[in-house]
């Protein structure tokens, strides 16, 4: 690492050097949900501003402050690649605003049960490691996301056979599935896609925020999707649509979210930083 002969004074005013922002993501993700709510319980974050704009937007910023060795504090989580291609650190949350490793689970409409018992199956089934997820998000950096998943279902037939062993196929075909644009369901909801077709179904999978996700399964509108973060990060759409959606559970365990700084940054709690006043 580079000597910095400014290092003491940075460390001192690293709130007043990222001008009391934090870099956000998609303003629909129930992240920047949890980061207003760091912003009003935190004294500490007081005064700050949480800046909306998109995942790409927001690794582009945390490259650019990398090669310039820069404080920088952004809204991260796992899995994503990002920590594998950067030193990173979360910032410790002691008030537990993040909360604690959560789960994607897998939801359905009322009546998939009943009427496509096959793929209902084959959904219920679905269940994976942070390590997979990971694998196919960061495969798809260099090629289609659909290709990744392929290669992915290519290398772990055995894990794919445990899940549609012995599933009769359903008379209906044609099933949808919502999903959150963010890589890491991309990457689940083509795996699932890829299995499926291969059971003979036509899957269609459609991109929408959090929200629209939960909404679309309780109305009966799209079939499955396997992109709910929870129980806290889509905590409050789940609260909302409970009653009229099926939840089958995990399909992945163990994943976080936080406020996350470069390694060299040298604050270590969100309790560290200072207000703007
Ligand atoms: N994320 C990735 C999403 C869910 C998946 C953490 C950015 C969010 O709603 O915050």
């Amino acid at each position: 690492m580079q000597e910095n002969d400014n290092a003491g004074v940075e460390t001192a005013n690293i709130s007043e050097t990222v001008d009391y922002e934090i870099i956000g993501i998609e303003p629909g993700a129930g992240a920047m949900g949890l980061s207003e709510t760091a912003l009003e319980e935190y004294d500490s974050l007081a005064g700050w501003e949480l800046v909306e704009g998109s995942t790409a937007g927001m690794l582009t910023e945390l490259d650019k402050a990398i090669s310039n060795e820069e404080p920088i504090i952004v809204v991260g989580w796992n899995p994503h690649y990002m920590f594998a291609s950067h030193d990173l650190k979360y910032l410790e949350d002691p008030k537990g605003t993040f909360g604690e490793e959560e789960n994607i689970n897998t939801i359905t409409r009322m009546g998939l049960e009943e009427d496509m018992p096959g793929a209902n199956e084959i959904l219920d089934r679905f269940y994976w490691e942070v390590e997979d997820m990971e694998s196919v998000m960061l495969e798809a950096q260099d090629m289609p996301m659909e290709e990744a998943a392929s290669n992915w279902v290519e290398a772990n037939r055995d894990k794919v056979n445990e899940w549609t062993e012995g599933v009769e196929p359903d008379d209906e075909k044609d099933i949808e599935l919502v999903l959150t644009p963010w890589d890491s369901e991309r990457a689940s909801g083509e795996v699932m896609k890829l299995v499926l077709e291969e059971q003979g179904y036509q899957v269609e999978l459609t991109p929408v925020d959090p929200a629209i996700v939960f909404q679309a399964i309780a109305n009966g509108e799209a079939d499955a999707s396997l992109a709910p973060w929870l129980p806290v990060t889509h905590g409050p759409f789940y609260e909302e649509y409970k009653e009229d959606i099926v939840d089958l559970g995990p399909n992945l365990e163990g994943t976080i979210i936080g406020l996350t700084v470069p390694e060299y940054v040298d604050i270590e709690s969100i309790e560290d930083l200072q207000p703007n006043e």
